[in-house]
């Protein structure tokens, strides 16, 4: 047993692996049939059940900014109308693609402002390094606020605020999949290689969002914390009961009825179990105590056991917790710590496309 294990059961964190019925999972097969319940447990008691998939999606395009990163880029904004039990409603996307032949990888980023590039997104450096970006604020899509009647949110959901009805990270991350619909639409795009990244509360989108569509296959979760990448069991900073008050409408209103850890018949190591084979990163900051870095390492090193169904190495790690500056990379996931505070910095997005590109090559040889 590694120490992260130890920890993990110190905890009491539940093993992502037992199935409903008791037996453990020991192959891809079974994994397959146990992600379909990791999914159900974690929409019911804590995301919230997502919206179905479109009727109808149309994309408009307009130009963005002429000669934008010095004319290397082609740049659109995008509408996204999307017809939902009848109904429509719409919001932007911002893309970058690079000029050029040949398929580019690519971000999906949730963000927290429209603007690109933004302080959370060098686009130019993103571009420059042959990536394509596909942006949108998360306020287009629903409020971030207990508002849940204006912009997309009254198509997503039936009207009542109760049991399961998705949370706003259910919805943003159900919009981050319709830009992924269109993303995949375009021959210029590589789809074996896209990543859905965000930060923060958008880091806990972002996480979820991977969870559950398999078609991006880098995860990205930056200083995500509390119901994001941090174990909820023993968590420092960020409680489930803090998180509950302040922000209840991010959730299913399940969440907020028990918000003791420890009674919970999940963690959140059941979130991350969702992304093997596919490669998981999560970033930390030393500064960022809310979020709780070590649960956050934690976090990430908990699919290990999931990667080794699937013979995969998952996270290399040493002996304890890493502490800033760390880059955990040599495995299939990817875990590192920054100097500094809460934020999505280039410093973040350096380590993310480094990895990619690194995935890429080890795929291209074989
Ligand atoms: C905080 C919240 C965190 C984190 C952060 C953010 O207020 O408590 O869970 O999500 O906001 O999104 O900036």
């Amino acid at each position: 047993m590694d120490f992260v294990q130890k920890e993990l059961s110190l905890r009491g964190v539940p093993d992502a692996l037992v199935c409903d019925d008791g037996t453990r999972v020991t192959t891809p097969e079974k994994m397959a049939v146990r992600r379909e319940e990791l999914k159900r447990i974690l929409m019911e008691n804590e995301y919230g059940t997502l919206p179905p998939a479109p009727e109808e999606v149309n994309v408009e395009h307009a130009p963005y900014v002429h000669d934008f990163c010095a004319g290397k880029v082609d740049a659109e904004i995008l509408t996204l109308s999307v017809t939902v039990r009848g109904k429509t409603a719409s919001f932007p996307v911002k893309s970058a693609v690079p000029k050029g032949e040949g398929k580019h990888p690519a971000f999906v980023h949730i963000n927290f402002r429209p603007d690109s590039p933004d302080r959370y997104m060098p686009t130019e450096e993103i571009t420059d390094r042959g990536f394509a970006l596909f942006s949108f604020c998360y306020q287009d899509v629903a409020a971030d606020s207990a508002d849940f009647g204006a912009a997309l949110a009254p198509i997503l959901y039936d009207g009542e605020r109760e049991g399961n009805a998705p949370g706003k990270i259910a919805m943003w991350a159900w919009a981050a999949m319709r830009v992924m619909d269109y993303v995949c639409t375009l021959p210029c795009i590589d789809t074996e290689n896209v990543a859905v990244i965000g930060h923060s509360r958008l880091g806990k989108t972002a996480l979820f969002t991977g969870a559950m569509d398999e078609r991006f296959k880098y995860v990205i979760s930056n200083d995500s914390g509390c119901s994001g990448a941090a174990i909820s069991r023993g968590k420092t900073g960020e409680t489930i009961e803090r998180i509950c008050k302040v922000f209840p409408y991010w959730f299913c209103p399940a969440y907020g009825e028990n918000t003791n850890p420890d009674e919970k018949t999940f963690d959140q190591n059941f979130l991350h179990a969702l992304v093997p084979p596919r490669h998981l990163m999560v970033g930390s900051s030393e500064g960022d105590a809310w979020a709780d870095p070590a649960g956050e390492f934690l976090g990430c090193a908990s699919a290990n056991s999931v990667y080794e169904i699937y013979g995969m190495k998952g996270l290399v790690f040493g002996e304890s917790v890493p502490a800033a500056k760390a880059v955990l990379d040599e495995g299939d996931s990817l875990y590192h710590i920054r100097h500094g505070e809460h934020y999505l910095s280039r410093e973040d997005w350096g380590v993310y496309m480094d990895f990619i590109e690194k995935k890429m090559k080890k795929k291209a040889q074989n």
